[in-house]
């Protein structure tokens, strides 16, 4: 085996907001990536826009950097669940991983799952305790919790050996031991070299490239990133096209990218372990191998995770359809959403015929609620309807998404928690009381049951607790798990809302939107105290018989509406009703518009 000692490929994986991307910005900023004066964004591998408002990453990406006449290349994943199949596709261009875990929070579920890929695709492991700035750091035990991590998930005795580095990711400082005075991210840096293993390769062994990230351009199309695992790759060169049907196509390499900072750069050529990406190949798919055309051969497919909740995406055949979006027809929603199922390797869509729309399915509501909204945002319009799991059948056995949530919050809200999971089948599995006020509860639990939990557990715990969940497995069906207890308040006419009729039927529920909007029959307009659907007048006007004038007093009684994120609505609606979205708007209503249908 040859090696690359001037090269080392890593992914920096964690829990949600342990600090990765901040991590990368001063890995960045500290190998002289930027010029001193450059203004440079905060947290700048967050470059997608939904990325920078939520504050999140959603897409892995990959940067490099030099130090000491190394390359090395950095994937920075995302550490939500939902986003879990981004860092199953990227774990296989690297060797090595950085485990970033929150100096107070500890490991957490999503830090479970990511140690998990990562031991389980033989990676080496470099442990980062992060934030050690934060007052309520309790480094010692957090190191601790890891070490039982690693033992819990079967860890080789070399795995379990991992380096410890302590850092303040925002300040841009790493250390060695917590008290040693080092001011710069450089201990990492030479962490990195010393234990993350070079690329290796067999000399003379013929082209293998695996595509594990699609990406497009305007002017060269389609483009295949992914790590050179053996052979040599360049420009002009004739190589063949391993499709994931075992086939295989001669094509040209017109263009070829190396990454330097944050630019993709033209390159002549590359060897085994660089990062690249190869533009020219027109149907390329991620999974595919790009190899020699004298010898093919195919690596192993990525394997992610199967999805375990959907969405019924359709045409909007509501009255105010067309108004707002421009992408409206079937065929522009069945574009747009194969081609992300073609990107997004946790992602699958099936065509339902008839105009029946497209089951989309994902890991998890934010997933989907994240491709809801970017859709939105590039001028489409159309209906969504409620998440349902995807079941499988075993032995006649019907199974379900079984997930492990935990829960962490003040101690007087315990009872409150443990009770709203009861119906919705949790299963408490371990419970620790760190003695701190705050108590920290594991749940076995099905995927339904978690649907619309997380805005009652804010309610419930005053906005005090946190929650995380991941897909654990698949398990016997639960039985039956109530849904909304109440019903919905149904605009039985259109027309316009007015100030007046929800002053008067503000008593039976709770309203989503403002006088002045406009409604339509079967729209859901709010949510009912009661069990039953309701129909009601929302655009009634004052009769001009009722002499008292309308004045500024008449609005003061009136309650703000409440509403709703796509989150939200997301988690409200029932089996029959859906959620309208366009680039404006979002709009809840019932399937069946007329009330008289409806019964
Ligand atoms: N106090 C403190 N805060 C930090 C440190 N590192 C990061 N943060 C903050 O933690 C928050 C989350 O940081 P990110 O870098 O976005 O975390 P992430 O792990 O990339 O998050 P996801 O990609 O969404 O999983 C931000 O508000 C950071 O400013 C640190 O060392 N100390
Ligand atoms: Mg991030």
């Amino acid at each position: 085996m040859e090696i690359r000692s001037d090269l080392r490929n890593l992914a920096i994986i964690a829990h949600v907001d342990h600090g990765k991307t901040t991590l990368v910005d001063a890995m960045l900023w500290q190998s002289g990536t930027f010029r001193d004066n450059q203004e440079v964004q905060e947290r700048v591998m967050d470059s997608i826009d939904l990325e920078r408002e939520r504050g999140i990453t959603i897409m892995a990406k990959n940067t490099a950097v030099r130090y000491q006449d190394v390359t090395i290349n950095i994937v920075d994943t995302p550490g939500h669940a939902d986003f879990g199949g981004e860092v199953e596709r990227t774990l296989k261009l690297v060797d090595g991983v950085l485990l970033l875990v929150d100096a107070s929070e500890g490991p957490l579920p999503q830090t479970r799952f990511v140690l998990r890929k990562a031991l389980d695709a033989g990676l080496t492991p470099i442990l980062v305790i992060n934030k050690i700035d934060r007052s309520d750091a309790r480094v010692e035990e957090v190191l601790d919790e890891v070490y039982d991590l690693f033992i819990d998930l079967d860890a080789t005795e070399e795995q379990l050996d991992f380096p410890v580095l302590y850092a303040n990711a925002r300040e841009g400082i790493c250390k060695v031991t917590l008290d040693d005075d080092s001011t710069t991210i450089e201990p990492l840096f030479d962490e990195i070299l010393r234990t993350v293993p070079p690329p290796q390769y067999e000399a003379g062994h013929p082209l293998q490239m695996l595509v594990t990230t699609l990406d497009y351009d305007d002017y060269v199309g389609r483009i295949a990133i992914g790590r050179v695992v053996q052979g040599e790759i360049a420009l002009g060169q004739r190589i063949a096209r391993c499709k994931l049907d075992g086939t295989f196509e001669n094509v040209k390499v017109t263009k070829l990218y190396g990454y330097q900072g944050l630019e993709r750069i033209e390159i002549e050529s590359a060897r085994p372990g660089d990062i690249i990406a190869v533009a020219g190949l027109d149907e390329i798919a991620i999974g595919e191998t790009l190899a020699d055309p004298e010898t093919p051969l195919a690596l192993p497919p990525i394997r992610v995770d199967e999805p375990t909740l959907s969405m019924v995406f359709s045409v909007n055949d509501s009255p105010m359809a067309g108004r707002e979006g421009k992408h409206v027809t079937s065929r522009r929603i069945r574009e747009r959403l194969l081609r992300e199922a073609l990107t997004n390797v946790a992602i699958r869509v099936e065509e339902v015929g008839d105009g029946g729309g497209f089951v989309v399915a994902g890991r998890g509501e934010l997933q989907l609620a994240i491709l809801i909204e970017m859709m939105r945002r590039e001028d489409f319009e159309f209906l969504v309807g409620k998440p349902e799991v995807l079941t499988r059948k075993e032995n006649g056995q019907v199974l379900e998404p079984i997930e492990r949530l935990t829960v962490d919050c003040p101690e007087e809200f315990v009872g409150a928690v443990t009770q709203n999971l009861g119906p919705r089948r949790g299963r408490m599995m371990h419970m620790v009381n760190h003695g701190s006020g705050r108590v920290r509860m594991r749940f076995e639990i099905p995927s339904r049951g978690l649907i619309g939990f997380r805005t009652e557990f804010l309610t419930e715990t005053k906005g005090t607790g946190i929650m995380n969940h991941f897909f654990e497995t698949y398990g016997p069906w639960a039985g039956d798990i109530p849904h909304r207890l109440t019903g919905a308040l149904i605009a039985d006419r259109a027309g316009r809302v007015t100030a007046f009729a929800v002053e008067h039927l503000q008593p039976r529920g709770t309203f989503f939107i403002a006088p002045g909007s406009e409604v339509y029959e079967g729209m859901i307009v709010g949510e009912n105290s009661r069990m039953e659907d309701l129909d009601v007048n929302i655009t009634k006007e004052k009769k001009l018989t009722n002499m008292r004038a309308a004045s500024a007093d008449d609005m003061v009684h009136l309650v703000p509406p409440r509403r709703l994120s796509l989150e939200q609505a997301i988690e409200f609606i029932a089996e029959d009703e859906q959620i309208e979205v366009t680039p404006k708007a979002f709009r809840l209503r019932k399937r069946v518009l007329k009330a008289n249908q409806r019964k």
